[in-house]
């Protein structure tokens, strides 16, 4: 595939002089997919995520009432993104069902990336289509990255979090449909790899994880921290604390009228990829429907070796220890 064509995240044409210049002091690495990535604040980016990190750096400026939907890649943000739209969205009266934004567009359409989306080309972007408040963004950064820009901001950051070995085998399926390849046994060993020794795009996974963590445990009015694996187990409980901590709990009223379970379904993997707009729609060359696969709790065991699974139960908690984050 042309160098040109690959995914957002993936391209290096965007990188300044200036970039270049810092890239080539960082540690760098060749992730299991053959793309150069490099290590800058303990986080390792493809060369023009961190031109986005880096204009997002510089330029972001925040507003108060902005609301952040972060996450490590495959962990649930299709599903978080989709939503949290649909919470905000339930204030706004439509004249018909079908005007709905989810149905129209995909969630990564309507919540772009900071780093990846909107700052890869420029650290003042247009950000007029944000003109509605509260304006919603989304990111794979770590919080340390964003730390420095949001200081001071009350903006509110949702983190969603999900099982190393379901994140893994997500990633593999995934990267494997972007590139238009079968799923083969030894790209997953060679992610497992990279994943098990942190050398991986926004890794390492428990450092991506730990920032966050703390983050909710030092200033939980601010930063709300869900698992993928919860909102599976007990999604009314878990979309309510969502709508509590954005501040836009569901009244009585409309508890009464079956609104949670209303956009439980709108927000189903089942619908949404059911979505015309799903089926076919694309941005940055990335198909929409390859965000949407079989959404399970402990897939991993139908792909991960007993040998990988072990590791991983040694690796995490060994990382984790101390935190009182647990798996
Ligand atoms: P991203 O980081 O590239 O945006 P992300 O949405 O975090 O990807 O992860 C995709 C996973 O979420 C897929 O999991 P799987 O590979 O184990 O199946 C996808 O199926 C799942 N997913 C997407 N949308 C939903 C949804 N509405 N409900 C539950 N799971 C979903």
């Amino acid at each position: 595939m042309d160098r040109k064509e690959l995914p957002s995240g993936v391209r290096d044409d965007k990188i300044t002089e200036e970039t270049k210049s810092l890239i080539s002091s960082l540690p760098s690495h060749t992730d299991s997919q053959g793309q150069k990535i490099c290590k800058y604040q303990g986080c390792w980016y493809y060369y023009n995520a961190l031109q986005g990190v880096l204009n997002f750096q510089r330029g972001f400026q925040p507003q108060d009432t902005d609301i952040i939907l972060a996450s490590y890649p495959k962990s649930g943000t299709t599903w978080l993104k989709a939503l949290t739209v649909a919470l905000l969205e339930r204030s706004k009266n439509y004249s018909s069902d079908d005007q709905h934004p989810l149905l129209s567009d995909n969630p990564h359409g309507i919540v772009p990336f900071l780093e990846s989306n909107l700052y890869v080309e420029s650290s003042s972007p247009d950000l007029a289509k944000f003109s509605s408040v509260p304006r919603l963004f989304s990111t794979h950064m770590p919080l340390d990255a964003m730390q420095e820009t949001l200081k001071d901001s009350p903006c509110k950051i949702v983190y969603v979090c999900r099982n190393v070995k379901d994140t893994l085998v997500s990633w593999w399926f995934f990267g494997c449909a972007v590139h238009k390849i079968e799923p083969d046994r030894s790209i997953l060993e060679s992610m497992f790899k990279s994943f098990c020794n942190g050398t991986i795009y926004y890794g390492p996974f428990w450092d991506h994880l730990l920032s966050y963590w703390r983050g909710s445990l030092e200033d939980p009015k601010h930063v709300l921290f869900m698992r993928y694996e919860e909102l599976k187990a007990e999604p009314r409980d878990q979309i309510k604390r969502l709508a509590d901590f954005l501040g836009c709990p569901f009244t009585k009223e409309e508890e009464e009228n079956g609104l949670v379970q209303k956009i439980l379904d709108l927000c189903s993997l089942r619908n949404l990829s059911g979505l015309e707009v799903n089926k076919t729609g694309k941005r940055n060359n990335l198909d929409y429907k390859d965000y949407f696969r079989k959404g399970e709790v402990g897939d991993w065991k139908n792909h991960l070796t007993p040998e990988m699974e072990n590791k991983i139960d040694m690796i995490i908690p060994e990382k984790l220890q101390g935190s009182g984050l647990k798996f």
